[in-house]
């Protein structure tokens, strides 16, 4: 056990019947346990940022909208049924220990754009405004399992090189995508139309985001699981660098 690599995984908040609750796809964790980690569930409260010191990555799923205010624009068709504050404040906390530890962090659909908002870029908040001639379905009704459209990799990326190649077809759920990456980081993805797919921050330390859903695919697609493979490896890479067991030769 001591060896398996530790990812703490970010959760999505609903309010149902006014009580809220914190839930996770087990798409996320399938996938993470097939690559073999073991995925711990980061609830949405202030104490998972204590939580994550004990992880070896973080894992930023998909959900709803982040809140306007928190990279600085008006509201320009942020969907405000699937917004949660508390969500926020704690991906916003989890991002910030994670780059405080140098944790690998690997953001899906919702954690791409928290990745950009965490790190300082900034998100469009509803596509279906700022490119309505857009042939493109970004949120597409087929289901989860089925690829809808092309995306471009940026040769010399890392996303290029876990790939190995510079087209893939994907699998597309959202309404909002990254306007400008963070400073520093590099847009490794774009959709035909022009919107942003994938960035990542250069250097050593694993952190990439995607706009797709590579965990619904990963059960069928090889090269959707080689992203959670490479992740995985870097949380591994992670543990090894850091864990040290004093007397015990474990
Ligand atoms: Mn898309």
């Amino acid at each position: 056990m001591a060896t398996t690599p530790v990812v703490g995984v970010s959760m999505s908040r609903q309010i149902r019947g006014g009580s809220p609750r914190d839930f996770l796809r087990t798409e996320y964790v399938d996938a993470l346990t097939r690559s073999g980690a073991l995925a711990i569930p980061l609830l949405n409260v202030s104490l998972s940022t204590e939580l994550l010191s004990q992880c070896d990555g973080l894992l930023l799923t998909g959900g709803g909208d982040f809140h306007p205010d928190l990279f600085h624009r008006p509201d320009e068709g942020t969907d405000w049924s699937t917004w949660s504050p508390e969500r926020d404040q704690v991906e916003l906390s989890l991002m910030a220990e994670a780059e405080r530890l140098g944790l690998p962090i690997f953001g899906i659909c919702r954690g791409i754009q928290s990745l950009a908002i965490g790190f300082g870029g900034t998100i469009v908040q509803d596509i279906a405004r700022t490119l309505p001639d857009s042939p493109i379905k970004h949120s597409q009704r087929q289901p989860r399992r089925q690829v809808t459209h092309a995306v471009s990799i940026k040769p010399g990326t890392r996303l290029a090189g876990i790939l190995g190649k510079t087209q893939l077809e994907v699998n597309s759920f959202h309404h909002q995508s990254v306007d400008q990456p963070p400073p520093g980081w590099s847009i490794a993805a774009l959709a035909p139309d022009g919107v942003v797919e994938a960035i990542e921050r250069p250097g050593d330390v694993f952190i990439l985001g995607v706009q797709w859903h590579p965990e619904d695919l990963a059960g069928q697609d090889e090269l959707a699981a080689r992203l959670f493979t490479q992740f995985v490896n870097a949380a591994a890479q992670y543990r090894r660098s850091t864990r040290h067991h004093g007397g015990n030769s474990d």
